[in-house]
């Protein structure tokens, strides 16, 4: 039975690769406003269902890869050069692997995230978006986004919509052999759009999402109704994206983020990633909008809220959530851009 992994990098590399020059290439991190759990192909890492997000600007990773001159893999995270035998050097290099395809290619590759490590902002994602870019510039491939895209995806799913700034949309497409599962970008700018990132629990998350994810399908009775509410929750999103209503974009958001956690709450064993505090955030946003402001909540695979909103409310917002790093997802980020060295 031939690997339908092996299938998809033969498709899409040459079968012999140049010596590794080398390349720097910048990601961005992004948060889901439309949420990805669940998948249809683990092998592939196919989604179940489609996502939208917004990418984070200046907040990302930064990945340096090139020959390895002293003839040995080598991984190095924010300074630190890593044991080829720890998780993160074995991923890295794994995801290496995959375009190596056994040819002796030795690298040295080197990440730095720009995304404060007290955000508890998740960066697999930027991380293996970033790693896609400077791998595939550093053996002078001659990619298109979309193919990136879906390269990434291998990494990590929510990999695929760090390719591009801006909302992203990733469609799961219905193929088994996934070629139509591939992000595009939106060509929408919404200058006044601001998201506050409320730090809960920065430690690490106690069940990877992959792990979550696969107990949530397997065991959660209301699973069962989320892949068609999520498929509409992003058809609903782009369309607010789109028409630049907040409103619609915010009450959508802030559903699906709380469905998708019913999901997991309805889990056996129960799956929880919020915290009281969390809740005390999302009380605190509910009282805001009775109030008046406009602000909406949504969560990840963790405890940390984010909280969307317009410009027009930022001191309000500041005010409630002294704690909260601000991003402005569509500020000038040239200088994050990929270049090659
Ligand atoms: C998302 N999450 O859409 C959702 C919402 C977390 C909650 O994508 O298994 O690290 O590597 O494909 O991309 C986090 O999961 O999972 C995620 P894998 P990934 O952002």
């Amino acid at each position: 039975m031939p690997d339908p992994v092996q299938i998809f990098f033969d498709s899409v590399l040459p079968n012999k690769l140049p010596r590794p020059e080398s390349y720097e290439a910048y990601s961005p991190s992004n948060i889901a406003l439309a949420k990805y759990w669940g998948k249809r192909d683990q092998t592939l890492n196919l989604p179940l269902n489609s996502s939208l997000s917004i990418s984070l600007g200046h907040l990302g990773s930064k990945t340096h890869v090139s020959s390895a001159t002293d003839g040995v893999d080598g991984v190095w995270f924010d300074g630190d050069k890593l044991p080829n035998q720890s998780r993160f050097a074995q991923k890295v290099l794994a995801f290496a692997d995959l375009f190596r395809r056994g040819q002796n290619l030795p690298l040295h590759i080197v990440t730095k995230n720009t995304i404060p490590t007290a955000s508890g902002l998740a960066s697999s994602a930027s991380g293996f978006a970033a790693l896609t870019r400077a791998i595939s510039g550093a053996f002078k491939l001659a990619l298109s986004d979309a193919q990136l895209s879906m390269i990434s995806r291998f990494g990590s799913g929510s990999a695929s919509r760090s390719i591009w700034h801006g909302f992203v949309c990733w469609d799961r497409g219905v193929r088994d052999d996934g070629t139509d599962c591939v992000a595009r970008q939106l060509p929408h700018h919404w200058p006044g759009f601001r998201i506050a990132v409320i730090p809960v629990d920065t430690d690490l998350k106690s069940v990877p999402s992959s792990d979550g994810m696969r107990h949530t399908v397997a065991t959660s009775p209301l699973f069962e109704a989320w892949p068609e509410h999520a498929e509409a929750d992003c058809i609903r999103v782009e369309a607010a994206v789109l028409a630049r209503d907040f409103t619609v974009l915010g009450e959508t958001v802030e559903a699906n983020a709380l469905a998708m956690h019913a999901t997991m709450l309805a889990s056996r064993p129960v799956l929880n990633y919020l915290q009281p505090a969390s809740w005390t955030c999302l009380e605190t946003i509910w009282n805001a909008r009775k109030a008046g402001i406009e602000a909406y909540a949504t969560m990840d695979a963790g405890a940390n809220i984010k909280v969307l909103f317009l410009e027009t409310n930022r001191t309000q917002i500041e005010t409630l959530f002294p704690q909260g790093l601000i991003i402005d997802p569509f500020a000038d980020h040239t200088q994050e851009c990929e270049f090659s060295k």
